[in-house]
């Protein structure tokens, strides 16, 4: 397909771009092939049947219940098959693969921040390794954006408060552009970025190459002790709290009955918005930081808590079994 959408479409820079783009193809065949159709008949009756010509016109004696059968059930099995089709890819880029790797931005007027696991941190620039799969893990710090990636076929809305994902795997080197597509303010059109796709080793000498950073999830670290979490979230602590380890993924139970998934929005409402959502078994103790950390900064304690293992022995996981018919979301134990 890469010959035809040369010319016509964006360059195809993911497995995801080249199987939509297929998609696109096959329902602008289907467009053509139609209007050919019509156009012909069309004509054909015209000519056939212009005023004065000898034609027959006597009616014809057809069973026009099967034909009208036949022209309802066939494109509506077309159509279901398109539907189905598009919701695959659709449903497909929203899963990210068991390892792939993570990336963080940051929305805010008007920029891109991204920032690696590793620590190293861009302003409207994704750096990424040809051929592994990657998740962009988004929020905004202000309002609603939206990473448009024309190469990939992708656009996502970045929602404050929230976090959001987009999965693929980056399959062609280059440069290729990204924008925000949702009216953010006055620079909104100036919130545009590059996602730079790097061969393996490249990527590699790029990521040891200038990091002065310590690892985001280090960075988290340094956060949670100097916040003071760890006089809480800690086994030996006076307050009652849950400890974090390998919280990560599970399936947690809240005071009011209800279950949710410890995912990054969890964690994040956790800290800005304890009141929000309380562990079953624990007593609304925690503060808020919703003044004292920015995104940027939960986004560091994000990785860290991701990052603690839960280590065997620990009574924490122990009390708060997941619930019975609900799977783990975490692939690792
Ligand atoms: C005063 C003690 C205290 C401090 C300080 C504290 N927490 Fe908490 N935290 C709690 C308690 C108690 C809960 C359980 C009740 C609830 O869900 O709010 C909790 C819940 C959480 C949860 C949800 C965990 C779960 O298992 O559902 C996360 C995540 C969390 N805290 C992270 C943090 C981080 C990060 C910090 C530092 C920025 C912090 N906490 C500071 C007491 C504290
Ligand atoms: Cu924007």
């Amino acid at each position: 397909m890469r010959f035809l959408t040369a010319s016509i479409l964006p360059v195809e820079a993911s497995e995801h771009a080249t199987r939509v783009d297929y998609l696109f193809y096959s329902l602008l065949a289907v467009s053509i092939g139609i209007v050919i159709l019509l156009t012909f008949l069309i004509t054909y009756c015209i000519i056939r049947y212009r005023a004065g010509s000898s034609a027959d016109r006597t009616p014809l004696k057809i069973d026009s219940r099967k034909l009208e059968i036949t022209w309802t059930i066939l494109p509506g099995l077309i159509f279901i098959g398109i539907f189905a089709w598009g919701a695959k890819l659709y449903i497909e880029g929203d899963q990210s693969a068991p390892r792939s790797d993570t990336v963080y931005i940051l929305a805010r007027q008007w920029m891109w921040e991204t920032r690696y696991p590793d620590g190293r941190r861009e302003h409207n620039r994704l750096h990424l390794p040809i051929g592994r799969p990657i998740q962009l893990l988004m929020t905004s710090e202000d309002v609603i954006h939206s990473l448009y990636l024309p190469s990939m076929r992708m656009k996502q809305d970045v929602l404050p408060g929230k976090y959001v994902s987009l999965s693929f795997t980056p399959d062609k080197v280059g440069t290729f552009p990204f924008y925000c597509a949702e009216y953010c303010g006055t620079k909104h059109s100036a919130m545009i970025g590059e996602v730079i796709v790097m061969a393996p080793q490249d990527y590699q000498k790029w990521l040891t190459e200038g990091n002065q950073n310590q690892s985001l999830a280090k960075q988290g670290g340094k956060l949670f002790a100097e916040m003071g979490c760890a006089g809480c979230h800690f086994p030996g602590s006076s307050v009652h709290a849950p400890l974090l380890e390998g919280i990560y993924g599970k399936n947690i139970p809240l005071d009011s009955g209800e279950f949710v998934t410890a995912d990054e929005t969890y964690i994040r409402d956790s800290i800005l918005l304890p009141l929000k959502q309380i562990a079953a078994g624990y007593e609304p103790l925690m503060p808020t930081y919703e003044s004292q950390l920015n995104e940027s900064q939960v986004m560091a304690l994000i990785e860290y808590i991701k990052s603690m293992k839960n280590d065997a022995g620990s009574s924490h996981l122990e009390l708060r079994p997941n619930p019975p018919g609900t799977k783990s979301a975490n692939p690792d134990p």
